[in-house]
């Protein structure tokens, strides 16, 4: 007999309430461990519900929209809990983006205010500046509020603005299938998509993943590489510890494999000595940290599990890292739409190489042309076909966005976007995607908007960006570029230019001057060809 499946959600149900409600009977125990200091559960119940007064008083009310642009830190945490149990709701976006993104997404999502961390101040000023916005208030998370002021929007600083307000008596009577926040999502072209998710499935992603696939358990302290506004990182460490009285270790900083190394060795003045159990990140950045000459021994951390997502983990790099530590990481599939994994390995039976098996909870089918799941082959095969996802934590829609959501969510089913096959044990292979996004470090990259950028550099006449694999089977970006003639530029310059005018990570990796592109006869380019050059170079 499978295991049973959990308890759905009460009808009425805020996620921030039932979080704080289920860790009350320990208020001693540590919650956050950021870069600055500690957080007991008893401390982050005060500061959540003082938050949810304090936004109140701004004059938020349910259902209105809060930017938050923090970098990772307990202030994210009270910040996102407090919009929940106060009804309004938090709108969480990439750190990394620039000032004209965020102008699209304050007028996009119609937000009122914005919580920010103060290194990000200056870029959110120069997004208010661009003006067609409703913000009235800005809070400013550690740090000076000390810059130029934007017109009529009031700066209040976190600390002060939260201990200026009691707690609130009692959560916003919310239900389980409202909107409770929204991440955006990039697609290959258009604008980001607005994802929508309820309080609900943050109840259920912690349930079918957090508690029954990975087993957090009370006493882990765990620690995601992947940020909490991804959907893996809020899964990682918000919702999936938080939901078992575990602790987590937050990092403001990019996670490179220097400042990962002092938290998973607890070598931080505020880990002082705890190093974390449960470790989470991206394919990338495994393979970073097992190239860099700093990597730990085994026993200088204290790992029993470690978790991979955002981009298929290479064999190699699974097999390398269980080598070394003596922990097998766990693969999983996931996506914004779904807001976290839902065909997974399992710890103690993992298949490198695979995505694993459906989580309990989740249904799969591979459909083929017609649009019918395809039939399995005698020894129980599934060929080639597109991956689609039926399960209780589908976000609700893309905002403003019917075409979008009418493609992606269709009734029960969500298309992932994914091709894949199954083998004769039931276990998924990720055989690429059906779009052209390319997944560079876990993130999504639209070539199209490099492309687009490209071409606004003076010395370019065309280009065409494609996804090649590098030694360690992950995906790097490639421009191919044509010159103007007579013009000239190096490859260090064109990579500047992508970074200065586009979120940096976007920018191509590598660069190759060609003196045409492959066209149809239409004159469109063919992608193809230039993935076929490769090819035969790497083969070469
Ligand atoms: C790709 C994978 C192979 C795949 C995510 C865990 O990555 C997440 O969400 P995004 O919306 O991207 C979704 C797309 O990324 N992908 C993710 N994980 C894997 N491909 N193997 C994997 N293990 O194309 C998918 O459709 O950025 C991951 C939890 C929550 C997430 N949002």
């Amino acid at each position: 007999m499978p295991p049973a499946l959990p308890p759905a959600p009460p009808e009425r149900f805020n996620f921030a309430a039932h979080l704080l409600t289920r860790n009350a009977a320990h208020p001693e125990r540590p919650a956050l461990i950021d870069d600055v200091g500690e957080l007991s559960y008893g401390a982050l119940h005060e500061r959540v519900r003082r938050c949810a007064q304090a936004l109140r008083a701004l004059g938020l009310r349910r259902e209105e929209r809060v930017l938050l642009l923090m970098h990772d830190s307990s202030d994210w945490v009270v910040a996102f809990l407090g919009c929940l149990y106060a009804g309004v709701v938090p709108v969480a976006v990439n750190t990394l983006l620039t000032a004209d993104d965020y102008a699209y997404q304050l007028r996009h999502a119609s937000v009122q205010a914005a919580l920010v961390s103060a290194a990000l101040l200056p870029t959110l000023a120069q997004a208010l500046q661009q003006g067609g916005h409703e913000v009235h208030s800005v809070v400013v998370s550690r740090g000076s509020t000390d810059v130029a002021q934007p017109g009529g929007v009031a700066l209040h600083a976190f600390d002060a603005w939260l201990n200026a307000h009691p707690p609130a008596n009692a959560a916003a009577d919310t239900h389980g299938d409202e909107p409770a926040f929204w991440l955006y999502s990039s697609g290959s072209t258009g604008r980001p998509k607005g994802t929508v998710h309820t309080h609900a499935n943050l109840y259920w992603t912690a349930e079918l993943y957090g508690r029954g696939v990975l087993g957090l358990q009370a006493h882990d302290l765990v620690f995601s590489a992947a940020k909490l506004f991804f959907a893996y990182g809020l899964g990682n460490a918000l919702s999936f510890p938080l939901s078992v009285g575990a602790s987590v270790v937050l990092m403001a900083e990019r996670p490179t494999p220097t400042a990962v190394f002092a938290r998973l060795t607890g070598n931080t003045p505020t880990l002082a000595g705890r190093r974390p159990t449960v470790f989470y990140g991206a394919p990338t950045g495994y393979a970073g940290m097992l190239a860099h000459p700093e990597l730990p021994e085994r026993h200088h951390v204290g790992l029993r599990l470690c978790s991979s997502a955002g981009e298929a983990l290479p064999r190699d790099i699974g097999e390398r890292w269980a080598a070394h530590f003596g922990v097998d990481i766990i693969d999983g599939i996931g996506s914004t739409e779904m807001l976290h994994i839902y065909c997974s390995n399992r710890p103690g039976a993992v298949a490198y190489g695979t995505s694993g098996t459906p989580v309990p909870g989740y249904e799969l089918e591979i459909r083929g042309e017609d649009g019918l799941p395809m039939a399995p082959n005698p020894d129980g095969s599934i060929d080639i076909g597109d991956l689609y996802v039926r399960g209780p934590s589908a976000a609700l829609m893309y905002w403003n966005d019917r075409e979008r959501s009418r493609q992606t969510f269709q009734g029960a089913w969500t298309r992932t976007g994914d091709k894949y096959t199954r083998d004769a044990h039931g276990r998924y292979i990720y055989a690429g995607r059906n779009d052209d996004m390319l997944k560079v470090s876990g993130i999504y990259v639209s070539p199209f908007e490099v492309e687009a950028t490209l071409v606004r550099h003076p010395a370019v006449l065309e280009a065409a960006v494609i996804g090649i694999t590098d030694a360690d089977g992950l995906t790097k970006t490639k421009a191919y570029v044509v010159l103007r003639p007579g013009a000239s530029a190096t490859a260090e310059e064109i990579q500047a230019h992508c970074k200065q005018h586009l979120a940096p990570f976007k920018y191509p990796r590598a660069i190759a001057f060609v003196p045409e592109l492959p066209k149809t006869a239409t004159g469109k380019i063919q992608r193809f060809r230039l993935r076929e050059w490769e090819a035969q170079r790497t083969a070469a």
